[in-house]
């Protein structure tokens, strides 16, 4: 075997049968290698930042990796921004990274950069094998790296000669250590805090926010009196109905310091103490409330679930949970809003649906219009680098096939990777993508306000704004192979929403909405 064939083959041994990718001349073996192990599905992403975002996708449904397969330093740097979100979404993701030859590294021909600095600025683990025999140990020690909980982005550089030497054997998998036990006397103090008589919010974040965190959780609130939160800006979180609720603290600083008003003990379950997304002047950066104590009950790393029952049935062991029940909106009628938008999607979320929200402002009335809706999965974008959803989509369809998914996008963000429809359309995935087209990056408009940076002038105005020429997604979706359609009315997007779910196949609705404000 070469060395890329006993990489490919160590990979499927470790359980990484997803390869998202877009490769060059350095990756030629890798590629050639994957007719020799048909285990792994390859999977054509025509940008770069589609390949990681899949990659994303794919992680968060399953826990477990897939690869990115990247060109070289370019290529990797092409799929940082989604890199970077995985890294906050603490996302298992295998980043495959060709290079040239080793020995043709030192004539610096055009391709050659740092890809080292490159990966380390989103990696939690980086190695560049140099011989093709120790390559398959390094993509297993890759693999394990990658699922180190809660999990990271561990990146592989494979140089050209080191794919393409023979004398490689496939590598053993290397286990991936389980999240920590969280000891009994954090739980213990926690639980002192609890029983205490001053006011106490739970932050929920990673595994936390899934069903059995959260109903841990809830058993917690209803026996002491604690109130939930979920971070902003979750990986992915279980709603719907049966499943307990739990708010999200607001975007907005403003908004985020009511919902913490009061609370004199912060305990963070798999979450971050709340910070503000920016800066601005004259408000605070910590979003933690004067006089309130932060306690740590699970970090990312630790067993959240298990910390929360252990802790439930310390403070909690007669409660029940409070589970959502059964509710969706109506259908509306008139013209489509960002708010009418919500309740159609409300009204026909079907049941098992994963949502990759990137709506931004459009989106504010999502949450509330689909709380009551069958159980469903939420993905966010977790580290404010937009350009994910339709990757995100990508990759969570492909690692659910049997569930439905829906693309939530806002115009702005969708054209960053918009050729990711292109691969919904070769590969047949069962997304719906729904655009909402404000013609704006809205909320760079709210935040000329926030920032304090307010004016009227026209050039200003102009780089925030989609206009001249506004941008036709049903011609572009067509283009790509993704049948589309536009809705006006809050009628039409219902009937095309029904469409789209009933028949296989990606689809793309385009909404003409007015900007929030
Ligand atoms: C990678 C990256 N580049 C730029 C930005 C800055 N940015 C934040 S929101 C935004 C525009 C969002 O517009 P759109 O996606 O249409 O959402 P809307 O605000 O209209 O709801 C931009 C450019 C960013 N967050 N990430
Ligand atoms: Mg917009």
């Amino acid at each position: 075997m070469n060395g890329a064939q006993a990489v490919v083959r160590t990979l499927t041994d470790s359980g990484v049968n997803t390869c998202f990718a877009n490769p060059g001349t350095s990756e030629m073996h890798f590629v050639a290698a994957l007719d020799a192990v048909p285990e792994m599905r390859g999977i054509l992403c025509l940008f770069e930042g589609v390949a990681t975002g899949a990659a994303d996708g794919f992680g968060r449904m399953t826990g477990w990796p897939a690869a990115a397969l990247l060109h070289l330093g370019p290529g990797l740097a092409n799929g940082l921004a989604n890199l970077h979100n995985a890294r906050r979404a603490r996302t298992p993701v295998l980043a495959v990274v060709g290079d040239h030859a080793t020995y043709h590294k030192r004539f610096d021909a055009p391709l050659e950069s740092d890809i080292d600095a490159l990966a380390g600025s989103v990696s939690g683990w980086v190695r560049r094998s140099s011989r093709s025999a120790d390559a398959p140990g390094d993509a297993a020690e890759a693999v394990a790296a990658s699922r180190r909980p809660p999990g990271q982005v561990s990146t592989l550089i494979l140089p050209a000669d080191v794919t393409w030497t023979d004398g490689a054997e496939p590598a053993a998998p290397v286990r991936a250590r389980p999240p920590a036990v969280v000891p009994d006397e954090i739980i213990g103090e926690v639980a002192r805090v609890l029983r205490g008589d001053e006011p106490c919010v739970i932050m929920l974040g990673g595994t936390g926010l899934h069903r059995q965190g959260l109903e841990a959780a809830s058993r917690i609130a209803e026996g002491t009196g604690a109130r939930l939160i979920a971070e902003t800006f979750a990986a992915r979180m279980e709603r719907g109905a049966g499943i307990p609720r739990v708010d999200r603290l607001a975007y907005l600083a403003e908004f985020a310091a009511g919902q913490l008003a009061g609370a004199r003990h912060l305990i963070l379950a798999g979450s971050r103490a709340p910070v503000s997304f920016f800066a601005y002047p004259g408000k605070p950066s910590d979003l933690v409330p004067d006089g309130c104590t932060v306690h740590v009950l699970a970090e990312g790393s630790d067993d959240i679930p298990g910390a929360l029952e252990s802790l439930a049935d310390l403070v909690a062991p007669d409660a029940k949970p409070l589970l959502q029940s059964s509710e969706r909106p109506g259908l509306p009628d008139g013209d489509l809003t960002g708010e009418s938008a919500a309740t159609v999607i409300g009204a026909l979320l079907p049941e098992g649906a994963i949502v990759c929200d990137e709506a931004n402002t459009s989106g504010v009335w999502l949450p509330a219009a689909t709380a009551g809706g069958p159980p469903h999965d939420w993905l966010n974008l977790t580290g404010g680098a937009i350009g994910q959803g339709l990757p995100l989509a990508t990759g969570t369809a492909v690692a659910c096939p049997g569930r439905p998914v829906l693309a939530l996008e806002a115009d702005g963000s969708a054209m960053y990777t918009a050729s990711a429809l292109w691969t919904h359309a070769r590969e047949q995935l069962d997304i719906t993508t729904i655009i909402f087209s404000n013609h704006s990056y809205a909320i760079l408009n709210m935040e000329l306000e926030r920032t304090g940076a307010a004016t009227t002038g026209e050039t200003a105005r102009s780089l925030l704004d989609l206009t001249r020429p506004s941008i036709d997604f049903v011609s572009l979706a067509a283009g790509m192979g993704v049948p589309a359609a536009k809705a006006v009315t809050a009628a039409e997007f219902a009937t095309q929403l029904r469409h789209a779910l009933a028949e296989a196949g990606p689809h793309l609705i385009e909404l003409s909405v007015p900007p929030l404000g």
